[in-house]
């Protein structure tokens, strides 16, 4: 059956989970199953690294479930933090990985653990509920920001459009948490997502300028906070962002969203509503590939897309209020926040949180949700903020990020492996051409003689690695992205910016490592001579005539002036 039967035909999102999760014959689920579970914030993987030795031996793959949190900007309590820990332990593969939307994910669950650990997930009180599957997914937040009290009124909205986009029906109760069906499933009404829900995945970010650490502009819809004298007073809204594409397919393409308008924070919820349900009913739902609202906009238009929302919000957009991002990093080590508590921001090896031999991270986050009075942060870049630490406490946190090694990637030699993001890929990934999260420390390595040998150490360029064109790290805004085409075969895309405003450029494809070197290193040598104060790499190369924009047909760059 194709997804949008599925959908229509799930009861809601139930199917025959139930069965399936029965059966003790298989580790898997039922074909249709396989793809309602989403729903429920999980995935039905294999272990790659075992998959020919297990049909070697006739074996079935290695069915484990990948469990996907849905955490609003990323934030948990200590309490939560120590219970996160003790299922990945308890039922996980020993780690917990910090997604690029700020959420957690389990590895390797098996079928017949899947309920327990849902329903310890959601004993700490955070569900799974919407984490994947054509819904909107995890809301991003600004992690880092220094005017606390803005913060907090945005995140507090971010929270309460998650709420309000939440499917409606009970299946997620009924299935997980043992919760008696009362009302036929035939009877159950979802007012926004209607019977077949979205025609694709959807995804919403809220910035704080100057940071853009969220990469607004490629969420399907952006809240850019509008912040005077101190004050949250709404937000500038953005659509149409995306980055999926698949190789060689031209048909295709990653796009930047586009800044349509200003809306005020009463007006947030009809605005979110709006666009929802503009793409819920403008979407493709014939070609599962061209299902986003990227393509929604393009094959509609912008200025029918824009006036179809205004339509459905009953209101128009006010004129986008002006703004500015300076980088879409993080920024590490401690800062203070206006109330006077601190915030630590740790960089995560491509966001992996377990206890290797020399670096007992788990451990040592573990030893800190046991004293901490704040919060945690995941950020959108796969790192993790220490939130809400009084002054006086900062010197505890210290001595443990000391004791364990937690600052490891904040003492890493150049500011460009501090900052780079790599996505899950294989083994746990169904769709990795080549290896991502696995290669970065390497590849980072590889690279640093070069970094060095050009006095670039420091030089804040945005490195990002993706398994395949999915683009789950966002590759294509960063300066330098690797994304995969075979095993230890990547396309090296060159020239986004720093800020997340710009796509980058295919420079060379299919290369392996030793190219990929060798092609930077005369691009570093000019940078490094040529540059214009300082001036980012990915700027450098498109003043130089290095690289061009790509020549994907639609929005490949933010036009509007928005240096305010
Ligand atoms: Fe992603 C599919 C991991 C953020 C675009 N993504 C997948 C799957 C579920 C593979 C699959 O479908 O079988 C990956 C599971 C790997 C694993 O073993 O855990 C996966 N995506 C991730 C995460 C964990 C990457 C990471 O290293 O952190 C991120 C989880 C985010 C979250 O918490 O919700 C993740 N994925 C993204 C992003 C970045 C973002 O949203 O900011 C993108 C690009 C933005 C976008 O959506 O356009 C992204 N993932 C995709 C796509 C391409 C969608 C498209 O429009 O074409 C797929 C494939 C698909 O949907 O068919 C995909
Ligand atoms: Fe998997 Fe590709 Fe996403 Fe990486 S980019 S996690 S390989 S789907």
């Amino acid at each position: 059956m194709n997804v949008e039967d599925i959908k229509a035909e799930s009861h809601r999102l139930r199917g025959s989970l139930l069965k399936s999760l029965a059966d003790p014959i298989t580790g898997a689920l039922r074909e249709d199953d396989q793809t309602l579970i989403k729903y429920h914030g999980s995935y039905q993987q294999d272990d790659r690294d075992i998959r020919d030795e297990r049909r070697r031996q006739k074996l079935e793959p290695a069915y484990q479930f990948m469990i996907r949190t849905r955490t609003p900007g990323g934030v948990v309590t200590p309490e939560q933090w120590l219970k996160l820990d003790a299922i990945a332990t308890r039922y996980a593969s020993h780690s917990l990985r910090i997604t690029t939307r700020q959420a957690f994910q389990f590895h390797g669950v098996i079928k017949r653990e899947l309920k327990a650990t849902m329903q310890a997930i959601n004993a700490t009180l955070i569900d799974t509920l919407a984490a994947c599957g054509d819904v909107n997914r995890n809301v991003q937040v600004a992690a880092n920001p220094l005017l606390s009290s803005a913060h907090a009124t945005l995140y507090a909205d971010a929270a309460r459009t998650s709420e309000h986009l939440l499917p409606n029906t009970r299946a997620y109760y009924e299935i997980w948490l043992d919760e008696e069906q009362v009302v036929g499933a035939g009877e159950e009404q979802e007012p926004i997502y209607g019977d077949k829900y979205l025609p694709r995945k959807f995804k919403i970010g809220f910035a704080v300028p100057p940071l853009n650490d969220v990469d607004v502009f490629a969420n399907d819809l952006g809240f850019i906070g509008i912040i005077e004298q101190g004050v949250l007073v709404g937000y500038n809204v953005s659509i149409g962002g995306g980055m999926g594409s698949t190789h060689g397919d031209a048909e295709t393409w990653p796009r930047v969203a586009n800044v349509v308008g200003f809306v005020t924070r009463e007006q947030l919820l009809d605005t979110a509503t709006a666009v929802l349900t503009t793409q819920r009913d403008f979407g493709n739902r014939e070609v599962r590939k061209r299902a986003r609202f990227k393509y929604t906009i393009d094959d509609h238009g912008l200025d029918f897309i824009v006036a179809e929302i205004e339509r459905r919000a009953g209101f128009s957009l006010q004129p986008a209020r002006a703004f500015g991002f300076d980088h879409n990093g993080d920024r590490y080590g401690w800062v203070e926040g206006e109330d006077g508590r601190w915030h630590l921001t740790l960089s995560l090896a491509a966001g992996r949180i377990a206890d290797t031999e020399n670096s007992p991270q788990l451990s040592g986050l573990r030893a800190i949700a046991q004293v901490h009075t704040g919060e945690f942060r995941m950020t959108p870049n796969q790192n993790l903020v220490i939130a809400g630490v009084p002054a006086e406490q900062r010197a505890q946190i210290d001595a443990l990020v000391a004791q364990y090694g937690l600052d490891a990637g904040n003492r890493l030699p150049s500011a460009l492996a501090r900052g780079a993001m790599a996505c899950v890929s294989l083994p746990t990934c169904g769709l990795a051409m080549a290896e991502a999260e696995r290669y970065l420390p390497d590849f980072s390595q590889r690279l640093q003689p070069l970094l060095e040998k050009h006095g670039l150490a420091q030089a804040p360029i945005v490195l990002r690695i993706s398994g395949c064109p999915n683009g789950c790290s966002r590759p294509y805004l960063a300066e330098i992205a690797l994304v995969g085409k075979a095993p230890g075969r990547y396309n090296l895309m060159l020239g986004g910016d720093h800020r997340g405003q710009r796509l980058n450029t295919l420079y060379r494809e299919n290369i392996t490592e030793p190219d990929i070197l060798q092609t930077l290193d005369p691009l570093f040598a000019r940078y490094a001579s040529e540059r214009d104060g300082d001036e980012g790499f990915g700027d450098f190369l498109h003043r130089s005539g290095i690289v061009a924009l790509p020549p994907y047909p639609t929005h490949r760059e933010i036009s509007l002036d928005l240096h305010a």
